[in-house]
């Protein structure tokens, strides 16, 4: 009797966002392309282990996706904005923070991608890649991306007497 054959692997790598959020998402890279405007970024990075890296990314602006899953803050308040903070997970273990701050218009504004292609690669099979054009060094450059948390910074405790 012949075995029956495994079911084909299908290697669609997705991220959730997830979080202080109304809607919590779970995306996938064909999902980055098909819903939202794609921009293309040359970046020079350096790595502490491997030097210069440069690359082409096209893909999603970050703050663009986010705003699908609106987060919990009022979003004419500049202030309540300010308070938010973003922890970008890779497959691997890797994780990194941004603040909603650096992404907003208001603030940073910078163009902070989730990847589509790298290179003229199609990253479906990977997953997604953060792309942080003004960052000068790779380390928030988070690839294989499996979830971004979005939430508010509480008020720190009040200072020590
Ligand atoms: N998931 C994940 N992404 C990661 C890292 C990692 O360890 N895990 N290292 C970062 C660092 S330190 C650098 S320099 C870049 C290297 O990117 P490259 O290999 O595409 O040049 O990836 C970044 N993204
Ligand atoms: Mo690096």
């Amino acid at each position: 009797m012949s075995r029956p054959s495994a079911p084909p692997v299908t290697r669609t790598a997705a991220f959730t966002l997830w979080g202080e959020v109304a809607e919590p998402a779970r995306l996938t890279v064909a999902d980055l392309r098909t819903g939202w405007e794609q921009h293309r970024v040359e970046v020079v990075f350096d790595c502490a282990t491997a030097g210069p890296q440069q690359h082409t990314f096209e893909g999603a602006l970050l703050r663009e996706v986010l705003g699908r899953v609106r987060p919990d803050f009022e979003p004419t308040r500049r202030k309540e904005r300010s308070r938010f903070l973003l922890a970008v997970s890779g497959g691997d273990g890797h994780h990194t923070v941004l603040s909603w701050a650096e992404i907003d218009p208001d603030f940073g504004n910078a163009p902070v991608l989730l990847a589509t292609r790298m290179d003229d690669r199609d990253l479906e099979g990977a997953g997604t890649q953060l792309v942080v054009p003004s960052d000068r060094c790779g380390a928030r450059y988070v690839s294989a991306v499996t979830g971004i948390w979005i939430g508010g910074c509480p008020a720190p405790a009040p200072l020590p007497v």
